[in-house]
């Protein structure tokens, strides 16, 4: 402690100079102590460096933030659009960002592939279903001639037979069929013609002059009630034509309906009419199975003038032509409903099947024989390629055709227009 002398009676100069009394172990005790409470200092403030070395950031004080805090606050003010104060350069310590819970991202369902559109059938016009409806008579009649055009080169001999045979197969019939080939060579002789091209458009001509009329098409506004009596053979479609009928005449509502079940032979006629009476609307009239026609047809004339009824349709049973007794008890119908209601019925329509051919032109004449028919309805044209006998019928009988049936559906019955016919046909 030699080296010490020195400082211990530097610090007893001091001690004097300040007039402190202190004995002679004084000095020493002052610089002990001092050295103590430097080495305390020394302690404390290396303590303090090596913990600020070891947390970093948190050991800045909080008063004075580091740089990159301040850089992280700047981004953050700017992206919530805030100005960060500036001063003179010194970054002030940015403004503490408000805790906003994060908002619940709706994450929108991937966007799917869309389905590539079921390619919708494009509306078929009227002309199109009449035409597909038609395709067998076409092929038959119109088709074979489009062949016989384009093998043959000169009108002679053979291609009158072959036309001939053409007409037949379409079941114009005999009679028709000879009207038309020699109203052919008439044109052909007129004009001079060599080629074959102008016979389609030649049959074309004769044929709408067979099948249009001068008469009106029908009218139920004519009578209240307008009553409409269905006659036919067995399963020509007597009570289907019915049912579409009811759907035309009824208009959309527009018009009361009855269908009266005057086919009584059987539980399921009466049922089979009863279902479509449901199915367009109409109102239906029957009696139990066997009931005489006549009563029924009777009763259901009277309901139908109270009811405010404007149409009302007479189904009647099936029957052969030839059956006499059976054509005795239509007459009976027909007697009944022109008694009770003066000048009705109004229409007798006649429904024949395109697929019986020639037959139905037999069974026309033995109807309108018995009952004086004012139509003829010539159903399932859509499934036949003897659709031609509608040329037959109109040549031989002189009747209107009324409608065509050309399918089973509801909407599958449509009014006969001649000129719309043959745009079909051909
Ligand atoms: N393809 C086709 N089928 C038809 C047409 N009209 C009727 N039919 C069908 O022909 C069949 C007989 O029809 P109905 O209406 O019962 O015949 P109907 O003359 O009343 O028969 P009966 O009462 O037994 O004399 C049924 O299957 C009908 O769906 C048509 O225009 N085209
Ligand atoms: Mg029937």
């Amino acid at each position: 402690m030699e080296y010490m002398e020195p400082v211990f009676q530097w610090v007893r100069v001091v001690i004097d100079s300040l007039g402190i009394p202190c004995g002679p172990s004084c000095p020493t005790v002052v610089v002990s102590g001092s050295a103590a409470l430097l080495l305390l200092l020394a302690l404390a403030v290396a303590i303090r460096l090596l913990r600020g070395k070891r947390t970093g950031r948190e050991a800045a004080p909080s008063s004075q933030p580091v740089p990159e805090e301040i850089e992280e606050a700047e981004e953050a003010a700017e992206e919530i659009g805030e100005e960060v104060a500036e001063d003179e350069g010194e970054p002030t310590p940015a403004a503490p960002i408000p805790f906003e819970p994060p908002v619940p991202v709706e994450v929108a369902p991937t966007p799917r592939e869309p389905l590539p559109e079921r390619a919708e059938k494009p509306e078929e016009t009227f002309l199109q279903k009449l035409k597909s409806r038609l395709a067998k008579t076409h092929d038959t009649l119109v088709g074979r001639l489009d062949r016989l055009t384009l093998r043959k080169t000169a009108i002679d001999r053979d291609v009158y037979e072959e036309l001939e045979e053409i007409l037949m197969s379409a079941d114009m019939g005999v009679k028709t069929s000879y009207h038309l080939l020699a109203k052919l060579q008439e044109e052909v002789e007129r004009k001079a013609a060599s080629s074959l091209d102008m016979l389609k458009g030649v049959l074309r001509e004769q044929i709408y002059a067979i099948l249009s009329t001068d008469t009106p098409p029908i009218d139920p506004e004519r009578a209240k009630p307008f009553v409409i009596m269905v006659v036919g053979v067995n399963g020509v479609g007597k009570t289907t034509t019915i049912g579409k009928l009811a759907a035309r005449l009824g208009a959309g509502g527009s018009r009361k309906v009855m269908l009266v079940a005057a086919d009584t032979f059987r539980a399921a006629a009466i049922e089979q009419l009863e279902f479509w009476s449901t199915k367009v609307g109409a109102d239906f009239v029957a009696q139990k199975p066997g009931s005489d026609p006549s009563a029924v047809a009777y009763d259901a004339l009277h309901a139908a003038r109270s009811r405010g009824t404007d149409v009302v349709i007479v189904d009647t049973a099936g029957r052969l032509h030839t059956k006499t007794n059976l054509m005795e008890e239509l007459k009976k119908v027909k007697r009944i409903i022109a008694r009770e209601v003066p000048g009705a019925p109004h229409e007798i329509l006649l429904v024949l099947d395109a697929t019986t051919g020639q037959n139905a032109i037999m069974q026309a004449r033995t109807f309108h024989e018995a009952l004086q028919v004012t139509g003829v309805v010539l159903t399932k044209l859509d499934g036949t390629a003897k659709g031609g006998v509608i040329v037959g019928i109109s040549n031989e009988l002189n009747l209107p055709v009324r409608y065509i049936g050309i399918g089973e559906g509801v909407e599958d019955l449509t009014e006969f227009d001649p000129t719309t016919f043959l745009e079909a046909l051909f």
